[in-house]
């Protein structure tokens, strides 16, 4: 993409509204604008990291076995009273009445939808387990919407249901999503913490929040080191072997939030140097809650004696909006964002310091094309700014790498590439820098 032809609004000074890094950058970047009170329109940068990031949830969720659907963002009221829950929202619910006084709701979650899908399609138990997930816009009309879209009103969430005819299938389910969720965060380069959790409106006994270490967190995280420093990519996961051991492994080490935590409990069984007490971003939240909707809703299939089972359940969330600022909290320094590789928006940022003169123009033509035809995603800033303006954009943005082209350069026969994470910079031929980004 040349930057002389995109779409990227950056801000020089901060914006007083923001309270934030990531707010601060976000909107300094040019990655969102404010339409309303914690409602967003996403500008082009944020929406490639936002897809990004989407990319990596549905490709986890697909490798545990979960299969893609697609909800409508507006539900009917009804589906709701059968659920109970259609008072006990209260005003977080934004409700709609549509033309012909029929109540509405714009879906904080999606529970009752699917419930509703299953019972009219799924029959017997021979159709489990089965765990149906999407990515769709949601309404939550919080009274306090802050930090951007940290908090925000309309936000996008990854949500999985799972049916399981007993029990023990509904922890097998759970354990898949636990450590797809591990798999997931990882991929994005956040470490992210499971938490005995309270279940709140949602409902259930079972539960765990992942929250990603961040001073501007609002979940208070009190673990054991171990649950921090853990890789999980290193390992080759089987999503269809029994995962109770590896997901008792985690379990077994203390990690609470705020709700469930117990500091007796936690000094018995953590030696100090291995406490954590910190604070974290809640990023995504699993929960195991058994026939609560099956059996409000009529949701049961035929069981291997042909007696009717009402089916257990369990439902399974990921910020996807949110992880956007959350790895930028993870991950930024003085001068703007540091994208890690699989969530950045372009791979290469390519400055040319004399936009205009023929040899800089030849050589970021040339690199450009080169890299484009090979995959790599690559912003070129051919406009004519200052080079000092073109240096600062591009640490703000934060693209993994940058590749420096200017006059003497050319003329040497050499371009620069930095490291936009480590600073380190290194003179090379063209040549040597298409293979290095390609290779
Ligand atoms: N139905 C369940 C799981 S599918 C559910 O709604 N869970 S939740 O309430 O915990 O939300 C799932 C995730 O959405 C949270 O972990 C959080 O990362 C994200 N989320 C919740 N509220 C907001 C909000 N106001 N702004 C941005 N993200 C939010």
């Amino acid at each position: 993409m040349r930057l002389s032809a995109y779409f990227l609004p950056t801000l020089k000074e901060n914006p007083a509204e923001a309270q934030v890094v990531s707010h601060r950058l976000m909107l300094r970047a040019g990655m969102i604008k404010q339409t309303s009170a914690g409602i967003y329109t996403w500008l082009p940068l944020g929406l490639r990291v936002l897809r990004k990031i989407e990319n990596i949830v549905r490709e986890e969720q697909n490798r545990a076995g979960a299969i893609e659907v697609l909800m409508p963002t507006i539900q009917p009221a009804d589906l709701w009273r059968e659920s109970g829950r259609y008072d006990d929202y209260g005003k977080e619910m934004l409700r709609i009445v549509d033309r012909h006084e029929r109540e509405m709701l714009f879906g904080p979650t999606a529970e009752e939808v699917i419930t509703d899908v299953f019972r009219h399609t799924i029959r017997s138990y021979k159709d489990l387990p089965i765990n149906l997930y999407n990515i769709q816009w949601k309404f939550r009309d919080e009274i306090r919407p802050r930090f951007g879209i940290m908090r925000g009103r309309e936000f996008l969430m990854k949500d999985a249901y799972s049916f399981d005819l007993d029990a023990a299938g509904a922890r097998r389910t759970y354990n898949k999503m636990f450590v797809a969720y591990l798999r997931t965060f990882a991929r994005m380069g956040l470490k992210a913490v499971p938490l005995r959790a309270d279940t709140g409106p949602i409902g259930g006994d079972m539960s765990h929040e992942f929250a990603i270490l961040a001073d501007t967190g609002e979940t208070e995280v009190h673990c054991h080191r171990d649950c921090v420093e853990y890789d999980i990519l290193s390992e080759d996961v089987d999503f269809n072997a029994d995962l109770e051991d590896r997901v008792g492994y985690w379990t077994s080490l203390y990690a609470a939030a705020d709700e469930m935590h117990d500091p007796a409990m936690f000094e018995k069984g953590v030696p100090e140097d291995m406490r954590v007490n910190a604070r974290g971003i809640e990023v995504g939240h699993i929960f195991f809650f058994g026939t609560k909707y099956s059996e409000a809703m009529g949701a049961q299939v035929a069981g291997p004696d042909g007696e009717p089972v009402s089916v257990e359940m369990g439902s399974y969330g990921i910020g996807v909006s949110r992880l956007v600022a959350g790895i930028i909290e993870a991950s930024h320094d003085d001068d703007g964002i540091i994208w890690p590789a699989s969530v950045a928006p372009f791979m290469a940022g390519l400055i040319n310091l004399k936009s205009g003169d023929g040899a800089c123009d030849a050589a970021c033509d040339d690199i450009y094309r080169k890299l484009s035809a090979a995959g790599v995603e690559v912003l070129y800033d051919d406009t004519e700014g200052r080079a000092g303006v073109k240096f600062s954009t591009m640490d703000l943005i934060g693209l993994p790498w940058q590749i420096i082209v200017g006059p003497r350069g050319v003329k040497s026969g050499v371009v620069e590439l930095k490291n936009r994470a480590t600073g380190e910079r290194e003179e090379l031929s063209p040549e040597s820098l298409v293979s290095r980004l390609t290779g």
